[in-house]
């Protein structure tokens, strides 16, 4: 165990009238709402890039958080950094985690060095997760960072970039079922152009659907029984990226017939980079059958960048909470941390601080989500404004029992359709008087 924490009590359930900062007052694990605990609705993971490896750096200066793990990449250091990791989830009380494979251990020289690596650590980590409980929630393989990626990984013009990068993520999806992660992600990392002047969009799209049609043939080949996900994001690295929102993954899949071995993974910052809610991210993705996991933070209404910081809107959340409620819930995914806390939050505390209030956050959205269902008047008005669809008319053409004529000279015969109030503000009041 590792003392970087000491002093800090693991956070436990203290109620909604505690003024203890470090305890959940809404988060209470056991809760059952709709039936389920609340942990299993959430899943909620922590991630290792932002809350163990990123240093507090910005374009403007070094890291500011000085942890002793992070004075060199070293396999030494990697290895006292998964101490603090375990003792990070244990004394959370995360139940997951998620991880790229340069986060965990130096990748070195070559993509056998990375190999070893990786596999060495693997076991260690498979120690701490039999030791401690937690649970990977998915591993993923990071193609961006090394200068190799600069003109993309599956995209990139070389097909030796093409080559390594299917050497990385062959790796560390293996790795990933040997832990026995729920899920495996691709994030389209420098999937995308900076100037369309040296850039073939099709061979692009072409190649990045032979390496996810590559992925998934090898994720059955070994036996992997976890979901593939792609993590749709518009912009940052690149100007563009091939994986901008939901609607263009989703139509990515159906290039390539994988619409049915591929689900989404879906982060706030990256819904409001691309100009939509994250409601209309998550409720896109259901629509489509591809609600898979989310990556839980936001944005800075100001920056157009991806700041990821930790949530604190309650209204926000509890429209998320809605849509994934309708949705069923997230299944085998889960709820991510892919939020960091800021640069002068240099304490151990300012960690727990971030994740604490977040999950808490969550469940307090989760809780007043239910609460607008159960009592049912946003539903019943929903469904009300549809119900011309039910029968008549409606149906018959959804039955695909009508032609184009037929239906202009019903509309011809009836009396003209007349507007119907949207009570966009009384839906609004009727939210807000839950959240
Ligand atoms: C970056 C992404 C990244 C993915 C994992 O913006 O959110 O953190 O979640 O590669
Ligand atoms: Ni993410
Ligand atoms: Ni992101």
């Amino acid at each position: 165990m590792s003392d970087f924490f000491a002093g800090i009590e693991p956070i436990r359930y203290a109620g909604p009238d505690s003024r203890n900062p470090l305890a959940f007052r809404w988060y209470d694990p056991a809760r059952l709402v709709r039936g389920k605990p609340m942990a299993e609705h959430f899943r909620f993971a922590v991630a290792y890039w932002h809350t163990l490896c990123w240093p507090g750096s910005d374009m403007f200066g070094p890291g500011t958080f000085g942890r002793p793990w992070q004075a060199a990449d070293t396999v030494a250091n990697a290895e006292r950094k998964l101490d603090v990791a375990f003792d990070f989830f244990t004394r959370l009380g995360a139940p997951f985690f998620c991880f790229h494979d340069v986060d965990v251990v130096p990748l070195g020289e070559t993509l056998r060095e990375g190999w070893s690596n990786l596999d060495r650590m693997a076991d260690r980590m498979a120690g701490k997760m039999a030791a401690t409980g937690v649970k990977l929630l998915w591993g993923t393989a990071n193609l961006f960072s090394h200068p190799r990626y600069m003109a993309g990984a599956a995209t990139n013009p070389d097909p030796a970039v093409f080559a390594y990068a299917a050497g990385q993520v062959k790796q560390v999806l293996e790795v990933t079922h040997r832990l026995g992660g729920a899920n495996y992600v691709l994030w389209g990392g420098r999937e995308g152009y900076d100037t369309l002047l040296n850039t073939r969009i099709g061979q692009e799209l072409d190649q990045l659907g032979r390496f996810l049609s590559l992925v998934v043939e090898h994720k059955h080949k070994i036996g992997f029984t976890g979901t593939i996900l792609i993590e749709p994001k518009p912009c940052e690295p690149t100007k563009h990226q091939y994986d901008f929102d939901v609607a263009a993954v989703a139509a990515l899949l159906r290039r390539c017939g994988l619409e049915r071995e591929i689900k989404l993974n879906l982060e706030v910052n990256h819904a409001t980079l691309a100009g939509h809610t994250f409601e209309h991210e998550l409720a896109y993705a259901a629509s489509q059958g591809l609600l898979g996991s989310i990556d839980v933070n936001r944005g800075d209404p100001q920056n157009g960048w991806d700041t990821d910081q930790f949530p604190n809107s309650l209204n926000d959340w509890t429209l998320a909470m809605l849509e994934i409620l309708r949705a069923g819930g997230i299944g085998a995914g889960g709820f991510n941390f892919d939020a960091k806390v800021r640069r002068q939050s240099i304490d151990a505390a300012d960690l727990l601080h971030g994740h604490v209030g977040a999950m808490d956050l969550c469940a307090r959205a989760l809780l007043a989500a239910d609460a607008i269902l159960t009592d049912g008047t946003l539903d019943r008005f929903v469904a009300d404004r549809y119900a011309g669809w039910q029968g008549g008319i409606g149906a018959e053409i959804m039955a695909s029992s009508l032609t184009l004529a037929e239906i202009a000279a019903r509309a011809a015969d009836a009396p003209p359709p007349q507007p119907r109030s949207g009570r966009q503000e009384m839906l609004e009041n009727l939210v807000n008087r839950f959240a």
